[in-house]
């Protein structure tokens, strides 16, 4: 009995020495550099919890996340010298981005009902891609950094950086250092288009991931989107992008009910979920169907991916290239979502920090008359219309592309309009780019004031204005100075809408007049023709 009482206090020793060293051991251990000014925290083996007033998010332990990568020398290699513009390089405050150091803690902005969804133990692993050209370096290590530790470490298995020819080619090389991350430089300037092929190209998972190069990942981020990708590999998914602020770099929650929308001159905008879905939404977890991504953040398969033509690789620089994308999945059999389980902050800037070397305009049509020109069908006449100065211009050859929708046998724009984004108004078919027409001839102004008949030439032709569909719905008012006159459809006829009359061409060649509307006749009978 006493030899058992003996042994038992012998083994409580064992365990109480044991337990004290470990405890030593685990306070000694290297702690975050984000511990300064962010409240309680807590250590627990293996893991570093950073609490703050509401939620918790947890952050992978530190140590063996860099690697041999020397992250303070890299970051003070590069610093803003006092008197600089901290605007004036990136766009943003850099000297609050170098002051917030390579991590911190942010607020878990979902849905409280987001943290205790279930994904699978066995998801695939992901490839991912950021593209830069001269980012921060402050900013890029921050991306790099969240993505590793907000992330299942079995769920990374690269992140592939392509260095856009940066000046400093320092900048990709060095984070090469830290384990996972490889470092690809292009030779010369490309564009973020042909980056993200090239990325895309050498990546190893099954599934690729697109971050910008100034972003910071949220708690669980990475789970939902790769969750809905196993379930359907033709599902595109991204984020609801959080915003960084661009002055104080505060993380800031952004709507949980918006979408991608855009208008006609292709323009992206964030826009309200329509009414009917916004009553149907029962769960505030549930997948946002989205008309188009934003662009920068998504997952996509890669197989799809590659199937899909990845991307259009004439598209140059910046921009155009995910309305391309977001038809392209839609019409050739895929679906794009926002996912409010998964959040990504990314800093939003006013204007480009970099320089486009055809020009920021130029680049900006050539791209989205490309996307136009192959995806929109008889649909790129409001593009036109919206964006008079894209005609003429230069867009290359789109051969391959209109060869790619052939073969993936994609459906035709009228189906995207009508199945995916039916919100999206279209300009009263007569009114926007179309020339009257009268048996062979064409309504032209003669001088300032006056109107009459001609051979269809084009130039000169009284078109019913673009703005007609804004200024007097339904109504066609003329351009010049009969801009002011209103006039509506009467049958095949024009009626005046303050007199009542007619346009009426009774000697064909001659001035036209208004006269009693006598619609069957054929002096006046206009018919618009839709010109391209
Ligand atoms: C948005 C997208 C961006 C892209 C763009 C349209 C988000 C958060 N961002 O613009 O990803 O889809 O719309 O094209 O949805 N870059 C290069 N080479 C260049 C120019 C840019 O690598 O020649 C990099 C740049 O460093 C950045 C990324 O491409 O990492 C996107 O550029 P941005 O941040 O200037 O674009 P952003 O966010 O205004
Ligand atoms: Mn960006």
């Amino acid at each position: 009995m006493r030899r058992i009482r003996a042994n038992a206090i012998a083994i409580l020793t064992v365990a109480w020495i044991l337990g004290t060293f470990y405890y030593l051991w685990q306070d000694n251990k290297p702690q975050t550099s984000s511990s300064g000014g962010h409240g309680g925290q807590k250590v627990v083996p293996g893991r570093l919890e950073i609490h703050r007033d509401d939620r918790t998010i947890p952050l992978i332990q530190q140590g063996q996340l860099l690697g041999g990568f020397d992250e303070k020398a890299y970051l003070a290699a590069k610093q803003l010298k006092p008197g600089d513009d901290p605007y004036r390089e990136h766009a943003f405050n850099l000297q609050e981005s170098d002051r917030l150091g390579s991590e911190r803690a942010i607020r878990d902005t979902r849905h409280y009902r987001c943290a205790s969804l279930n994904y699978d133990t066995d998801l695939p692993s992901t490839s991912i891609i950021i593209t830069f050209h001269n980012e921060a370096r402050s900013t890029l290590l921050r991306t790099i950094k969240s993505v590793l530790m907000r992330s299942p470490p079995s769920l990374i298995q690269e992140i592939i950086l392509i260095d856009d020819f940066s000046s400093d080619s320092e900048d990709c090389q060095l984070l090469s250092q830290i384990p996972k991350v490889r470092c690809l430089r292009n030779g010369r300037r490309e564009g973020l288009i042909r980056s993200r092929v090239r990325g895309a190209s050498t990546a190893s998972a099954s599934i690729l991931t697109f971050l910008d190069s100034h972003c910071e990942v949220n708690a669980d981020w990475l789970q939902p989107m790769i969750q809905r990708v196993k379930e359907d590999h033709t599902r595109v998914v991204s984020p609801i992008i959080d915003v960084i602020s661009l002055d104080n770099f505060a993380y800031l929650a952004a709507s949980a009910d918006l979408r991608g929308g855009f208008d006609w001159s292709l323009h992206f905008k964030w826009e309200q979920i329509p009414i009917e879905q916004k009553m149907a939404r029962s769960d505030p977890t549930q997948a946002i169907r989205t008309p188009v991504i934003a662009g920068g953040i998504f997952v996509m398969d890669k197989s799809w991916f590659n199937h899909l033509g990845q991307y259009d690789t004439h598209m140059d620089i910046w921009g155009g290239e995910n309305f391309e994308l977001s038809f392209r999945v839609w019409m050739c059999g895929g679906s794009l979502e926002i996912l409010p389980c998964s959040r990504v902050g990314h800093v939003f800037r006013k204007r480009h920090p970099y320089d486009f070397p055809e020009g920021n305009a130029l680049t900006y049509i050539k791209n989205t008359r490309r996307a136009a020109e192959v995806w929109m069908d008889e649909y790129k006449q409001y593009y036109y219309s919206a964006r008079p100065s894209a005609q003429g211009k230069a867009f290359g050859s789109i051969a391959d592309r209109l060869t790619l929708r052939r073969k993936l046998n994609c459906k035709p724009f009228r189906w995207y309009m009508e199945n995916v984004y039916p919100e999206l108004r279209v300009p009263e078919q007569e009114a926007v780019s179309s020339v009257l027409r009268q048996g062979g001839l064409c309504l032209e102004t003669r001088g300032t004031d006056t109107l009459g008949l001609a051979e269809c030439r084009g130039i000169g032709a009284i078109r019913p204005q673009s703005q007609t569909y804004s200024c007097c719905f339904l109504f066609v008012c003329f351009s010049l100075s009969l801009c002011v006159q209103k006039w509506k459809p009467k049958g095949p006829a024009l009626q005046h809408m303050v007199s009542g009359l007619c346009l009426d061409s009774q000697t064909p060649m001659g001035p036209l007049v208004i006269t009693q509307c006598r619609p069957q006749m054929a002096s006046q009978s206009w018919e618009p023709q839709i010109i391209t």
